[in-house]
């Protein structure tokens, strides 16, 4: 299913938006500490995934803290190999800055051994990756990657 295809169908059961029981985020979405995750089975590029994102009023997730950081990859294991989060260095080479605009530098990161290493050049989206065990990776934005809506 292609991201468009897969908004469509959400766009047909929007009607039926339920909270799991005893959850205080909608069904789908998985919670943790203040806010609400929800994990792509879609693939699309940065673009795209933000996209979806604000379609359900979400954004791409900002990883503030160990604990968020422990959960999503928690989460991710085992499921999909790559996911973009809310991070990209587009404006300014080597500078990566959170969705909202929030520089990574002087808070939390979580990089790879040797990342963020805009490999061959352009790779400016953040990403989490199995083949580093969901530690962070720069990614080519254009690249088709699951991803991580937080709202
Ligand atoms: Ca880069
Ligand atoms: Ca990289």
């Amino acid at each position: 299913m292609n991201v468009f295809s897969g908004v469509a169908l959400l766009l047909l059961g929007s009607s039926m938006i339920l909270y799991a029981e005893g959850s205080r985020c909608v069904a789908g979405f998985h919670s943790h500490g203040r806010s609400c995750y929800w994990f792509s089975e879609m693939t699309g590029t940065f673009a795209e995934a933000r996209s979806v994102c604000q379609f359900f009023g979400a954004r791409l997730v900002i990883i503030n803290s160990r604990a968020e950081d422990d959960f999503i990859r928690g989460y991710a294991r085992g499921k999909a190999p790559i996911y973009f989060i809310g991070g990209n260095d587009l404006a300014r080479e080597g500078r990566f800055v959170w969705e909202g605009g929030r520089p990574f530098a002087g808070g939390y990161q979580n990089w790879g051994s040797g990342q963020p290493d805009n490999y061959k050049g352009g790779e400016d989206c953040a990403t989490i990756w199995n083949e580093i065990g969901y530690l962070w990776n720069d990614a080519h934005c254009s690249q088709k990657c699951n991803f991580i809506c937080e709202i």
